[in-house]
C-alpha cells in the first residue's frame, strides 16, 4: 500500500513542485524496495545493502551538493524530505545516507582540496565508495574537543594513532574521515580530518555488538595503529574543532526531517490499527484515551513538519544558525519518540512485535535521540543560546 503521508495543515502547498516530486519519488522507492524487505532485515541485523547502488542512482547521496561533482545539487527542502521518506523506512537507512553525505561528502566538499573533491565525491554518490565519520571515541563522546587520536607527520606521511567508537558504516567502508590531533592535546585547534582508507595497513574496523537498537544499521569500533597515510590525505581546510562541528550541524538537519518521517510512520500504523481492533464491541479508536494519543501525535507531527520547512527555507538562504538546527533535531527526535512509544502501547501486544513498525522505531530512536548530539546536549547548546550562559563547564 502506498504511504499517503500526514498532512493536516496542507503543509504539501509549502512545497515546490520539484520538492515534491522528488519526494514522491523517494517515497514510492521506500514503498517498494524497502519497506517488504526491513523486518526481515533488522530481525537478522543486517544492513540492506543491495539497496546502496539503487540509493546512489535516486541521487539519495549528497543531494544537496553541486551537479558537478556528481550529486544531485537539491535545494535543503529537497534533501531534507529525502531524509524524511529514508526514515519512514527505517533510522538506519537515513543513518546511511546521513552519513554518507553529510559527514564524509561534505567535509571532503568543504574543506578538500579540489583534487580530492574531484577523485572522492563521484564515487561517493553513485555508492560505490562508501564511507564513515570517526569523531566519536571511547572516552570523548559529548565532548569531541578532548580526541586523543593524533596524527604527527612523519615524511612524506601523516601517521595515525587512535580509536573511534560507535563508528556508523564502520565495517562496510571504504573510506574513513577520521579526526585528530596534529598538536597539542590539550588544544582542539589542532583537530584536522583525514582521507583514510579502511584498507591501510594498521587500521580494523570491528562490528559493535550486544546492540538493541539500529540493527539494521553497521556501527562499529575503528582502531588506527600507526596508520600511515600520504601527506595529501589531510582536508586541508578542517582545522579545529569547529570544522567537525560544522558537519554535525549538516547531519543534526537531516536527522530533524527524519524523526517526522519515522512518526508519520508511526501515526499511520497507530490509526489504522484503532479503527481495526475491536475490544468491548468497538473499534479502539472511538475510546478518548486512544483518540487523545493520535491527537496528541498529530499535532506534534505538524508542527514538527513546519519547523523542518521553515529550517529548511532558512538554510537555503544561509541564514540558518546550529542553535536553530539543535532546536529542531531535540524535538523532532523526542516527538518521534513519544509518538513510537505511544504507537507501541496503542496496538497493546501487537505494538511488540516486528510485524508493526513501532517497537523497531522506538528501539532505532533510542540512539537517534543520543547521536548527533544527545537530547541533554542540544538542550545545553538552547540555553546557552537564549542566556548567554554556557553549563557545558562547570565553574
Ligand atoms: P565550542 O567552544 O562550543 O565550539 C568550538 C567552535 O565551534 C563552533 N561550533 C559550531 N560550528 C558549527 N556547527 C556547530 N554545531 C557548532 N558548535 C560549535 C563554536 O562557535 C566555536 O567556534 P569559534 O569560532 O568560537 O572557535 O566547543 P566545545 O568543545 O565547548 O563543544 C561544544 C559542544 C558540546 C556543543 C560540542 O562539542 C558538541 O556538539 N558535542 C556533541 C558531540 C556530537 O554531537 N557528536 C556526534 C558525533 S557524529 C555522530 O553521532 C554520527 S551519528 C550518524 C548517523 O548514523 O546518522
Ligand atoms: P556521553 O557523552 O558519555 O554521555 C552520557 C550521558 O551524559 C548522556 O545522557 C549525556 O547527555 C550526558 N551528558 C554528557 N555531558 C553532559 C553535560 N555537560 N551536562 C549534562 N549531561 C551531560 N559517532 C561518530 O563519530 N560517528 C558515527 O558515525 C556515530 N554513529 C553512531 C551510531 C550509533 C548507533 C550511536 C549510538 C552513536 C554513534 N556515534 C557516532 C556516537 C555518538 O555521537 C555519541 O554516542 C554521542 O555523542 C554521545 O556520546 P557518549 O555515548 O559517549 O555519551
Amino acid at each position: 500500500m502506498t504511504f499517503k503521508g500526514v498532512d493536516f495543515y496542507n503543509v504539501d502547498s509549502l512545497f515546490t513542485e520539484e520538492e515534491r516530486a522528488v519526494r514522491d519519488t523517494v517515497r514510492r522507492w521506500v514503498d517498494d524496495a524497502v519497506m517488504p524487505i526491513i523486518r526481515e532485515h533488522y530481525l537478522e541485523r543486517r544492513f540492506p545493502a543491495e539497496l546502496i547502488p539503487q540509493m546512489g542512482e535516486l541521487g539519495m547521496y549528497g543531494a544537496n551538493l553541486p551537479a558537478e561533482y556528481g550529486c544531485a545539487e537539491l535545494n535543503n527542502v529537497a534533501y531534507g524530505l529525502i531524509m524524511q521518506e529514508l526514515e519512514r523506512g527505517d533510522s538506519g537507512l537515513r543513518s546511511f545516507a546521513s552519513v554518507q553525505g553529510a559527514l564524509v561528502m561534505y567535509p571532503i566538499y568543504t574543506f578538500g582540496s579540489e583534487e580530492q573533491r574531484k577523485e572522492w565525491l563521484p564515487k561517493l554518490a553513485t555508492g560505490e565508495v562508501i564511507g564513515c565519520f570517526g569523531l566519536t571515541e571511547p572516552d570523548y563522546g559529548s565532548n569531541p574537543g578532548g580526541l586523543i587520536t593524533t596524527a604527527r607527520e612523519d615524511g612524506d606521511s601523516w601517521v595515525l594513532n587512535g580509536a573511534k567508537m560507535w563508528i556508523t558504516n564502520g565495517s562496510m567502508a571504504h573510506v574513513a574521515i577520521i579526526w585528530a590531533k596534529t598538536g597539542d592535546l590539550d588544544d582542539s585547534r589542532s583537530i584536522y580530518g583525514f582521507i583514510v582508507p579502511t584498507d591501510s595497513k594498521g587500521f580494523t574496523a570491528k562490528d559493535q555488538e550486544g546492540k538493541l537498537s539500529l540493527l539494521a544499521s553497521d556501527t562499529s569500533e575503528l582502531v588506527l595503529e600507526d596508520v600511515r597515510v600520504p601527506k595529501d590525505a589531510i582536508l586541508p581546510n578542517s582545522k579545529g574543532l569547529k570544522c567537525s562541528l560544522m558537519c554535525l550541524t549538516q547531519a543534526r538537519y537531516g536527522i530533524a526531517w527524519g524523526g517526522v518521517g519515522a512518526a508519520m510512520a508511526c501515526f499511520e500504523e497507530a490509526v489504522s490499527y484503532a479503527k481495526e481492533r475491536v475490544m468491548f464491541d468497538r473499534p479502539i479508536g472511538g475510546f478518548q484515551i486512544q483518540q487523545q494519543r493520535i491527537a496528541d501525535m498529530l499535532t506534534e507531527i505538524t508542527k514538527a513538519q513546519l519547523l523542518c520547512v521553515q529550517l529548511g527555507r532558512l538554510k537555503d538562504r544561509g541564514e540558518a544558525t546550529p542553535q536553530q538546527v539543535s532546536l529542531a533535531k531535540r524535538n523532532n527526535v523526542d516527538m518521534a519518540c513519544e509518538c513510537a512509544r505511544e504507537t507501541r502501547r496503542l496496538l497493546g501486544a501487537s505494538g511488540i512485535l516486528a510485524e508493526y513498525q513501532a517497537m523497531r522505531h522506538l528501539a532505532n530512536l533510542e540512539s537517534v535521540y543520543t547521536y548527533e548530539g544527545t537530547h541533554d546536549i542540544h538542550t545545553l547548546i538552547l540555553g546557552e543560546a537564549a542566556t548567554g550562559m554556557s553549563a557545558f563547564s562547570g565553574p
